[in-house]
């Protein structure tokens, strides 16, 4: 199973993310009820790796905590914008809570790329950019204001590769503390 780990957003939130939208040609804009916050992403995983996952990331222990929005920016940069998202602000439980998943992660055998943690929300990704070609994004994003969201849970999907895109399955949830 083609596995991630990510924060699922209540309903408001990816509405608003929508409204970010903008005509830049090439753009492909991450369906509405696919947007979501990468914790890990974990690439093919075994059944036997799965059940110990599972088990893992039951015991994770983090409050529960809010989430704010943060700048917006691309991915590798500016004048090369393949990836358009929107950043959180560094939540101190949202870090704790990316550490803890990436270390139960490599605790189950489970290589991951050494990156660091950068939390942002992908909105949309542009195959072959120009340069600058996401200013008209990171101006629009300044101009709006974004909801604060309420972080309950994180979710191990299932992502599978279709020619239409991908599909994300939700496999199991994971409750934070009260
Ligand atoms: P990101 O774009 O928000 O960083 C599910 O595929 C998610 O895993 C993607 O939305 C992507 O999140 C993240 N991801 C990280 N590395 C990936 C990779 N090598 N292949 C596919 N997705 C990856």
């Amino acid at each position: 199973m083609r596995l991630f780990i990510a924060i699922e957003l209540p309903e408001q939130a990816r509405n608003a993310l929508v409204g970010l939208r903008c005509d830049i040609p090439g753009a492909r804009w991450v369906p509405r009820e696919q947007i979501h916050l990468t914790l890990s992403f974990l690439g093919d995983v075994d059944d036997d790796g799965v059940t110990r996952l599972t088990n893992r990331l039951s015991r994770i222990h983090v409050p529960a905590f809010t989430l704010r929005f943060g700048e917006s920016g691309c991915f590798p940069d500016r004048r090369r914008p393949k990836v358009l998202w929107v950043g959180l602000e560094h939540e101190l439980r949202l870090l704790d809570l990316a550490a803890k998943v990436h270390v139960a992660v490599k605790d189950c055998g489970i290589e991951l790329e050494e990156r660091p943690f950068s939390p942002h929300i992908t909105l949309a990704r542009i195959k072959m950019p120009k340069p600058g070609e996401a200013d008209i994004f990171l101006d629009r994003h300044i101009q709006k204001k974004l909801p604060s969201l309420a972080v309950r849970e994180f979710i191990l999907f299932q992502s599978r590769l279709t020619p239409e895109g991908a599909i994300h399955t939700p496999v199991r949830s994971f409750p934070l503390a009260a």
